[in-house]
């Protein structure tokens, strides 16, 4: 659309104030025929606008796009050095995908990619990561922490304990873990966590942490295969979260947890991390890529990774696996 154009018409439901403008205004004042009236709405609406149509009334904004600037996330920031360079992005793959190229070129530790849409977010094992326009947090930090690299699963357990508290303190919801990396609300997925590694044998030369969170969604933006297993903070809050302070908590959370584990080790992190374990103390279904195991998920062991008891009594180190718990008429 002209921009000339898209002024005008956005000044024009600004006018109304909520109210609705009819067709015929709209092609008057715009000088097109209501075919093209109707095409600017979709465009409007492709950048995040939401719009009412009614017949007969009109068309009326229900709400603008929240964008998230850097200048957002950088004012009132608490941190030394998270989210001191920001790259912040309108549309792009993959927000792991430019990580990685900043990580390789140098980039200072604490360097976050932010992006308002990814068309290729993606998840474990190369799943898709549903990341729509306007409406999550869709983040990859980049550190560099001088551990050694089967110690890296540890991050993403750092990470999702950061994550959980800065929601609660932000939204005052009671978010939950599923080990490894996933955050539920009420049983529903709402964050999603990808640790990525540059490393040699011995030796890390970068973390990308990627971190997908649904803020505000309704229940529409997901599409059908999420709907009934994925919720948004904002669905569950019953209100519209402010993306840039979340941003903000998070980053706050992670350098304090980050700093802690780096001077102390894990063993703190792994107390705070049991706080939020859902799937602890539970009979439960680990898929792993050798296959299926169930058992009794007895705890996870100083470096984060889960023990599982077979029916024999066998304990079974998980390093990596989906997990499904088993519903509590099910638990023996
Ligand atoms: P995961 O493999 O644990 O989860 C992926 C699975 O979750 C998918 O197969 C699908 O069933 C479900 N899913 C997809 N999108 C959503 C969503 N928006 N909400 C809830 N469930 C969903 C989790 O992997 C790791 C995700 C990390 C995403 C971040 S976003 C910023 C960064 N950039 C990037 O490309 N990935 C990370």
């Amino acid at each position: 659309m002209q921009s000339a154009l898209r002024e005008k018409l956005l000044q024009l439901f600004t006018q109304a104030e909520g109210e609705f403008v009819s067709g015929q205004k709209l092609s008057e004042v715009l000088g097109c025929s209501r075919t093209a009236i109707w095409k600017h709405i979709e465009d409007l609406r492709q950048e995040g606008y939401e719009l009412e149509a009614i017949r007969r009334k009109g068309y009326r904004i229900i709400m603008k796009p929240e964008k998230i600037t850097s200048n957002e996330i950088q004012l009132g920031l608490t941190t030394n050095y998270l989210g001191r360079t920001i790259h912040y992005e309108e549309t792009v793959t993959s927000t792991q995908k430019i990580a990685h190229k900043l990580a390789y070129e140098g980039t200072p530790e604490g360097t976050i990619v932010v992006a308002e849409e990814q068309l290729a977010g993606k998840g474990r094992l190369d799943r898709a990561w549903h990341s729509p326009k306007y409406t999550g947090i869709w983040m990859s930090i980049i550190l560099r922490p001088t551990i050694p690299p089967q110690q890296a699963p540890q991050l993403t357990l750092l990470a999702a304990v950061s994550v959980a508290q800065a929601i609660q303190e932000v939204t005052s919801i009671e978010p939950e873990i599923k080990w490894p990396n996933d955050i539920l609300v009420r049983g529903k997925k709402t964050v999603g966590i990808l640790t990525e590694l540059q490393a040699e044998a011995d030796r890390i030369n970068s973390v990308i942490i990627g971190i997908g969170i649904n803020v505000n969604q309704s229940n529409e933006d997901f599409p059908d295969d999420l709907k009934h297993k994925a919720t948004s903070l904002s669905l569950e809050a019953k209100k519209i979260i402010n993306r840039a302070e979340l941003i903000q908590a998070i980053l706050s959370k992670l350098e304090k947890r980050y700093e802690e584990y780096l001077r102390t080790g894990f063993l703190g992190i792994k107390l705070m991390w049991e706080a939020y374990a859902i799937s602890i103390g539970k009979e439960i279904t680990a898929s792993t890529l050798k296959g299926k195991i169930s058992g009794y998920a007895k705890g996870i062991t100083d470096e984060g990774i889960l023990m599982l008891e077979d029916k024999e009594g066998l304990i079974h180190y998980i390093h990596s696996a989906d997990i499904e718990i088993k519903s509590a008429e099910e638990q023996s």
